[in-house]
């Protein structure tokens, strides 16, 4: 079989698997390597250091899987339309926001398994094929690698945004020691809006295409192990795992499709859900209601970090006052006491 024919088969199989799109391209990210460096010199990744750790690896493909001469790069619808309106929660303070990538089962395992199904057909196909399969497990640059294969464009937010798909998808990409035609970059359509810029609530959108992450909600929620610096957490509102804002405000996600992903749906009504009753879960309960959930991420303490900021954040109230110092008495880490410290300032 060719190339071209196999390609073929590869973007059919794509859809068999409920892929929102597929693309293929090369290994040269040269001018990427420049953008990363730039972004790490300006410290831009905080704690996050396994941006740096693998040197080059991230933006020279054959360095971390020698061989690779093509990456066909893969994208997954993840909203599920059935959920309560993200903006009306956001407006409710008594409710938890969870970002809309949390609300269902873990993209990593899922679109592995989906991707390692789809190069074993490769394998079927042809002789000494050689891959690896990745889903944000590893250094690499999924969202130059999808603009690049034609998926969309990056956004002034940073995010990869498709022109009949909004940016609610997911990003994971087969490494090729097959050389594959390319296809065709896509053009950026962001024009001169800058809606997620003047949406950000911390403004972490510092220029048009670079995002310093340690101001950004998402790593203050998730990455950020320790403390969440003051100046931000009133603007955390309610947020407790990640942020949509910059992506809610976008005018090409009125084109965004629900996903067909059935893992992906939002099935323990964690989009309509009270602080409160969030922050009433014993670390046993939170464990087993987020085993196969990307808020696995984020470990007991960091959970009740994040809730206390959004408990802070509510309207006054006795029965806050009181949950707030009844899991002041329950937990030992000294992180937490200080967060809900704060929350009960707030709240008097
Ligand atoms: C580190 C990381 C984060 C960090 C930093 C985000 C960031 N922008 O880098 C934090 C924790 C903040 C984060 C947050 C989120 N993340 Co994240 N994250 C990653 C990760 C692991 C690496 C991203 C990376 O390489 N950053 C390095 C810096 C240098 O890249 P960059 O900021 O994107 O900047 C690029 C461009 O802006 C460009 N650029 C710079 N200057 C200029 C100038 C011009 C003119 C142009 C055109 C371009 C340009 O150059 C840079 C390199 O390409 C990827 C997975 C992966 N392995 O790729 C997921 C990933 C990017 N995250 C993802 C998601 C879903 C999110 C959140 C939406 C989750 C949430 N709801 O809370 C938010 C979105 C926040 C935002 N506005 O970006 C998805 C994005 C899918 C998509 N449609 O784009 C990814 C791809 C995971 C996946 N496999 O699906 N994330
Ligand atoms: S995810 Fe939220 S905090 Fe981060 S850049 Fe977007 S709007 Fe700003």
């Amino acid at each position: 079989m060719s190339n071209n024919e196999l390609k073929k088969k590869i973007v059919k199989w794509a859809k068999e698997y409920k892929f929102s799109n597929v693309g293929f391209t090369d290994i040269d990210l040269s001018i990427e390597e420049e953008r990363l460096k730039d972004w790490l010199n300006n410290k831009f990744h905080g704690d996050m250091h396994y941006m740096e750790k693998h040197g080059e690896k991230r933006t020279k493909p054959e360095l971390l899987t020698p061989g690779t001469l093509s990456i066909i790069s893969f994208s997954a619808n993840y909203l599920d339309f059935n959920t309560e309106n993200p903006i009306k929660v956001l407006q409710t303070k008594d409710k938890a926001y969870i970002s809309r990538y949390a609300l269902g089962q873990d993209y990593h395992f899922i679109m592995k398994d989906k991707l390692k199904k789809i190069a074993q057909l490769i394998n079927q196909h042809t002789d000494s094929f050689k891959y690896r399969t990745f889903v944000d497990s590893a250094p690499v640059m999924e969202k130059p690698i999808a603009e690049k294969a034609g998926l969309g464009w990056i956004g002034k937010h940073t995010n990869l945004i498709n022109r009949d798909n909004g940016s609610w998808f997911f990003i994971g990409e087969i490494y090729s020691n097959i050389r594959f035609d390319i296809d065709k970059k896509e053009d950026n359509f962001c024009g001169s809006c800058s809606n997620c810029i003047s949406a950000c609530p911390t403004n972490a959108i510092v220029a048009p295409y670079k995002l310093d992450a340690r101001k950004c909600i998402s790593y203050l929620t998730i990455e950020n192990k320790g403390v969440i610096p003051i100046k931000y957490r009133k603007q955390i509102g309610n947020r407790i795992f990640g942020c949509d804002d910059c992506q809610l405000v976008c005018p090409w996600n009125k084109f965004a499709k629900k996903t067909n992903i059935s893992s992906f749906n939002s099935n323990k009504g964690l989009d309509n859900i009270s602080l409160l009753e969030l922050f009433s879960w014993s670390e046993k309960k939170f464990k087993k209601e987020t085993e196969s959930s990307p808020i696995n991420r984020i470990n007991y303490n960091q959970w009740l970090r994040n809730i206390a900021i959004g408990l802070g954040n509510s309207n006054k109230s006795k029965e806050i006052i009181l949950s707030l110092e009844r899991k002041k008495n329950e937990v030992s880490d000294l992180n937490v006491i200080e967060h809900i410290d704060w929350a009960i300032e707030q709240q008097t």
